[in-house]
């Protein structure tokens, strides 16, 4: 790249992080009029206590199915049983909805191969990296984007919110001071494969093998901005119930510095090993207040570039942002090769993006050869 697109990219990077117009431009993507004025009074949800115990019953239930087999076809064996209440009825149609949507288009060795051209391995992850994976449930890699990159991403970025408007997320879900954009890996947007990086960088796909072994696909790419005063969430993890052994990774890129005030994730460290969902979980008889966390959680922070992957059974979410500037960071979630991907990744990738692909990519994103 010749200086002066350096110059512009790395003059791109103190505007996008600093001014108060890029913000405007979210506003609509947010679902907000404005930034408000307090940032740090709590905007957090209400929760209707009937519909959370009714919620804890159906996730323990599920849970307790789910790991009374070690494998699907044991887990076909159990759910017949059931059939006695309402609430098994709703539980066995989630978990019989999750088993037949099993497919894949592309064989387990289409994705070793692919893991092997991209030069994936143990070896490129450190031991304390793998310990952290297995103890802690995360690791935090990076920064693994040079500050060209990373500018590129944030304009990109800033002008699809801005495209997509009141319409942005829509596919995935929308929630009240927020941006998001649903697979961008996937849209126009990437023509040009400069999110590819964010799911082919080789040492996040070591860390994802690490926990999941070598057969698994992007299920998906979502943008995710919290603006100033909003981005709290109730603790979750990405699965809807406790499991035996991990579905699901997910990666967060922090496009902006992660700190300490401007929304970071928060996580419960070791909660992947529990089986437990914290939804569903109790705490001396009393559920866990998924507003207010439990006392040994830690927040993540760490410089635009880094990115955390974590087993997305860990308890965890996102916090308010009380800064005065976005938080912009990309998701990447992954998911067994077998299990139904979170975006219809053959349904919506843009043809000229697809067009573009090679093999290795076909087969991480599951895609018909
Ligand atoms: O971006 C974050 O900090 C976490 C977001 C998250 O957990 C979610 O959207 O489910």
């Amino acid at each position: 790249m010749c200086l002066e697109a350096y110059t512009f990219y790395v003059n791109q990077i103190q505007k996008t992080m600093t001014s108060d117009e890029t913000i405007q431009r979210y506003l609509s993507a947010a679902h907000i009029e404005e930034i408000p004025e307090l940032l740090t009074i709590p905007r957090w949800p209400n929760i209707d206590d009937a519909g959370r115990r009714r919620q804890a019953k159906m996730i323990d239930l599920a849970t307790e199915i789910w790991c009374a087999a070690d494998d699907d076809t044991g887990r076909r064996k159990v759910l017949p049983a059931l059939l006695q209440t309402e609430l098994e009825r709703g539980v066995l149609q989630r978990i019989q909805s999750m088993l037949d949507r099993h497919h894949r288009y592309q064989p387990p060795e289409g994705r070793r191969q692919a893991l092997k051209a991209l030069g994936v391995g143990p070896h490129l992850l450190t031991e304390d990296e793998r310990h952290s994976l297995d103890q802690d449930g995360y690791v935090i890699l990076g920064p693994l984007l040079d500050a060209v990159e990373l500018a590129s991403i944030r304009v990109a970025a800033d002008a699809q919110v801005e495209l997509e408007g009141a319409d942005s997320g829509r596919e995935v879900s929308q929630t009240r001071g927020v941006a998001r954009v649903s697979g961008t890996v996937l849209k126009p947007m990437n023509r040009d494969g400069l999110f590819d990086v964010l799911y082919l960088h080789p040492t996040l796909l070591a860390a994802v093998a690490h926990v999941l072994g070598d057969d698994f696909k992007v299920s998906s790419s979502n943008f995710h901005c919290p603006l100033p005063g909003y981005g709290h969430q109730m603790l979750h993890a990405d699965w809807g119930w406790g499991v035996n052994h991990p579905e699901v990774v997910n990666v967060i890129w922090m496009l902006d510095e992660f700190t300490l005030d401007n929304g970071p994730t928060r996580v419960v460290p070791g909660s992947h090993t529990w089986g437990l969902h914290p939804a569903g979980s109790q705490e001396n008889g009393e559920l866990v207040d998924l507003n207010e966390g439990v006392p040994e959680q830690r927040y993540l922070t760490g410089l635009s570039g880094c990115c955390v992957i974590y087993n997305a059974h860990l308890w965890h979410s996102g916090t308010q942002n009380e800064s005065n500037s976005l938080r912009r960071a990309q998701h990447l979630f992954y998911t067994r090769g077998d299990r139904p991907t979170q975006t219809d990744t053959v349904k919506v990738i843009d043809e000229d993006v697809r067009a573009g692909l090679r093999q290795e990519q076909l087969a991480l994103l599951d895609l018909p050869g």
